[in-house]
């Protein structure tokens, strides 16, 4: 298992919290993520087998918000 932390920008409340956290939950291979909005950043963990990093990004991306 792996854990990464990703910076994000556009999260400002709850809702972007969650769905920026149940969108890579749903993902095969990701077994937490938690956002935390004032560092805006999301840390995840993943298996790097299952899942790439790039993949997060680009799930975390496909939900409306910037990944830095
Ligand atoms: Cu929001």
């Amino acid at each position: 298992m792996a854990n990464t932390v990703i910076h994000v920008e556009g999260m400002t409340c709850t809702h972007c919290k969650m769905s920026v956290e149940k969108a890579l939950k749903t993902l095969d291979g990701v077994q937490g993520a938690a956002v935390n909005l004032e560092a805006k950043t999301v840390a995840i963990d993943f298996d790097p087998a299952v899942v790439s990093a790039e993949n997060l990004k680009k799930t975390i991306s496909n939900t409306g918000y910037e990944v830095k």
